[in-house]
């Protein structure tokens, strides 16, 4: 039996990276999945405030989160949905591999890397975001997930919750913990469309860079307009000398239903010819198509409260008693219990 598990930050309004990169493989293998796999997929709200939030928003964005996963197509009846602070479980199991995990390690992770680079150094970085993969550890690790689904950017992370994994199984002896397999997304980053050298993120200040799955058509259609590219006139795919374009036919490759082609160079060949307005044109169109109908669901289902808080409570029980399997085993090894 496969259980799946995975997580996205309540830190905004989704985004088509995190869409195409990850949310919606998850509702895909919520559709294929066979009647014995469990699927399990959390609002990381203790990894949300690793940087600094607003409660009054944090407390918004949850709900609106929730209501996201909704409207893209998961399931309650058939994947567990929850905000991972219902069930404490999760930070205490992260306390544990805390006493595992090296510091070592962790200092060498990317996105550390990456935060600690874009410090200048007067302001203090916190413990939590340096632990932050502990964290992910602990919430794959405590449901015993055997396939993790993640947009490329997560890989890394992934790789350090299968080694603090057989760690403890070395320490304490037995298998307890199931080093999880990841799933990477076909669609590996999509880039921000006003600097398509960094990710499409839900936290970068200008609002232009990332189109959001609640965003009208006609914003879809503008913010695509305005996406920077070069002034080459031919169309080819070349993500490292032309970041924008082959950002746009990414887009493009991994939204369309109609677009046939085997590559992202086959799309950019069969584009040729057309103004880079044209292809945006075209481009927007097949976001549009992804979106629309997800906006439309969303839409209807933010206003339901009573849903929302049903999904939310009958959730977290479940969570917390596939949870709870694993603490026994692990606090009985670690002589907690
Ligand atoms: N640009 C992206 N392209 C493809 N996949 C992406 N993901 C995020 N950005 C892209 C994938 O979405 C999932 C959920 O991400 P997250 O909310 O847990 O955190 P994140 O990766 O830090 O995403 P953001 O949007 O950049 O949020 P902020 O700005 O709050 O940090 C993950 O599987 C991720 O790989």
């Amino acid at each position: 039996a496969k259980t799946i598990f995975s997580g996205i930050q309540p830190t905004g309004v989704p985004h088509l990276g995190n869409y195409l990169g990850a949310l919606r493989q998850w509702v895909g293998l919520q559709n294929e999945a066979s009647s014995d796999t469990t699927l399990i997929y959390s609002l990381v709200d203790l990894h949300a405030i690793t940087i600094r939030q607003d409660p009054k928003q944090l407390r918004q964005w949850k709900k609106e989160s929730l209501a996201m996963l909704l409207a893209i197509g998961l399931n309650p009846q058939r994947s567990i949905i929850f905000h991972q602070s219902d069930v404490p479980a999760h930070a205490e199991l992260m306390w544990i591999l805390s006493c595992q995990a090296s510091t070592g390690y962790l200092g060498r992770m990317t996105q550390w890397k990456d935060k600690t680079a874009e410090k200048d150094g007067s302001e203090k970085l916190k413990l939590g975001l340096f632990s932050y993969p502990v964290l992910q550890a602990a919430d794959v690790l405590i449901h015993g997930a055997t396939h993790v689904p993640v947009g490329h950017d997560q890989a890394q992370h992934l790789e350090f919750a299968r080694q603090i994994a057989n760690g403890f199984n070395e320490v304490y002896g037995e298998a307890i913990l199931t080093p999880p397999e990841t799933l990477i997304s076909p669609a590996k980053r999509i880039m921000s469309l006003t600097e398509p050298e960094r990710k499409m993120s839900k936290s970068h200040p200008n609002p232009k860079s990332r189109i959001l799955l609640t965003d009208p058509d006609d914003v879809i259609r503008s913010k695509i307009k305005s996406a920077i590219t070069d002034s080459h006139k031919s169309i080819t795919y070349e993500p490292a000398r032309r970041p924008g374009v082959s950002n746009l036919l990414d887009i493009f490759y991994h939204s369309g239903e109609s677009v046939e082609t085997e590559s992202q160079e086959a799309l950019a060949a069969h584009m040729d010819g057309l103004s880079m307005r044209a292809l945006k044109e075209e481009v927007a169109m097949a976001v549009i198509e992804v979106i629309r109908p997800i906006r439309e669901r969303y839409e209807r289902l933010v206003q339901d409260e009573a849903t929302l808080k049903a999904v939310a409570e009958e959730g977290a029980e479940k969570a917390a008693i596939s949870a709870a399997v694993t603490m026994r085993h692990v606090k009985r090894a670690v002589g907690l219990s």
